[in-house]
C-alpha cells in the first residue's frame, strides 16, 4: 500500500470504528518509515474529526463514538510509542487533562512529543483536579504546567489553574501552557497563559521557546 492509500485507509478505519484495521495500519506506517505525526494528523485525526462532526450533528451516537475513540487510541498509542525519546534534558513538564474531562488522546500525543523533544514529562492523567497539577509541579520542581481541555465546560479549569497559582504566590514559578480543541491563542491571552499549542508539534516547539530554547 502506498503512503497516500495508507493515510486514506487510516481515516476510514476510525470512521468504521475498526480497531483491528487501525492497529494494523499504524504498525504498517511505522514499518514503512512514515512520519508518525503526518499519519496521525492527515489520517487518523481526519477520521476522528469526521466522527466528532457526525456526533455533533446527532447523526452518530455515543456508543459509536466510543468505538471510534478506542480505535483512535490504539493507533495513536502505537504511533506515539514509536517516537524516539529525546536525549537532551530540556526541562520538566507536568501535563494532564482538566477536571471533568476524560478526553486524553490529544494530551497523550502532546506528552509523547514533549518526550521526543527531550522534556521530562509527568503525566497526571485525565479528569484531574487542578490542585493535583500544582502539587505535582511543586513536588518535581517543574518548569511548565500543561493543561489540556476538550470541552467548552472544562476550559475554565485552565483559567482556574492560573488564578490559583496567583493566589498561592506561585505564578512566577511555573510557566503555563494550554491547549485542546476549544482553546485558541486568544483564549490563552485572555486567561494570561504563557503559551498555547495548536497541536502536539506546536506544543513541543512552544515549550522549548518558553524555556529559552529553539
Ligand atoms: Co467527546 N466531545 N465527549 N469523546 N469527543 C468532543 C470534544 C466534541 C467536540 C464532539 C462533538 O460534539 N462534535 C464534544 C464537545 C462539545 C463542546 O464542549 N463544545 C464532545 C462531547 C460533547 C463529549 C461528551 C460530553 C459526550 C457525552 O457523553 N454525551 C463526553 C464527555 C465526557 C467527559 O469528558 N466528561 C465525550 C466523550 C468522548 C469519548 C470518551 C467517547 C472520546 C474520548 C476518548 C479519549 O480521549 N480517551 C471522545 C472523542 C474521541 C471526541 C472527539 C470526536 C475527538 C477528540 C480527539 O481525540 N481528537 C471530539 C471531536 C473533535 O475534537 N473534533 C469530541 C484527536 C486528538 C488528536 O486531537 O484532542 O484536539 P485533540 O488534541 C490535539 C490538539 O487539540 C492539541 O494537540 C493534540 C494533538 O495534535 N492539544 C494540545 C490537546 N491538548 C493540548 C494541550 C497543550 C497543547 C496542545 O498544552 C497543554
Amino acid at each position: 500500500m502506498d503512503k497516500e492509500q495508507l493515510i486514506k485507509e487510516a481515516a476510514k478505519s476510525i470512521i468504521d470504528a475498526d480497531k483491528v484495521k487501525a492497529e494494523e495500519l499504524a504498525k504498517s506506517a511505522i514499518a514503512a518509515g512514515m512520519d508518525p505525526l503526518e499519519v496521525i494528523n492527515e489520517g487518523f485525526s481526519v477520521g476522528i474529526a469526521k466522527v466528532g462532526d457526525l456526533f455533533g450533528r446527532g447523526e452518530l451516537f455515543l456508543p459509536e463514538l466510543i468505538l471510534s475513540a478506542e480505535a483512535m487510541k490504539v493507533a495513536t498509542d502505537i504511533l506515539n510509542a514509536s517516537l524516539p525519546q529525546g536525549a537532551q534534558k530540556r526541562g520538566k513538564v507536568v501535563m494532564g487533562t482538566a477536571q471533568g474531562d476524560i478526553h486524553d488522546i490529544g494530551k497523550s500525543m502532546v506528552v509523547s512529543f514533549l518526550q521526543a523533544n527531550g522534556f521530562e514529562v509527568y503525566d497526571v492523567g485525565r479528569d484531574v483536579e487542578m490542585q493535583k497539577f500544582i502539587d505535582k509541579a511543586q513536588e518535581v520542581d517543574a518548569d511548565i504546567i500543561g493543561m489540556s481541555a476538550l470541552l467548552t465546560t472544562t476550559m475554565s479549569g485552565q483559567k482556574a489553574l492560573i488564578e490559583e497559582l496567583k493566589k498561592a504566590g506561585l505564578r512566577d514559578r511555573f510557566k503555563v501552557m494550554v491547549g485542546g480543541a476549544p482553546a485558541t491563542q486568544r483564549w490563552a491571552d485572555r486567561i494570561g497563559a504563557d503559551a498555547y499549542g495548536v497541536d502536539a508539534a506546536d506544543a513541543a516547539e512552544k515549550a522549548m521557546k518558553l524555556l529559552g530554547g529553539k
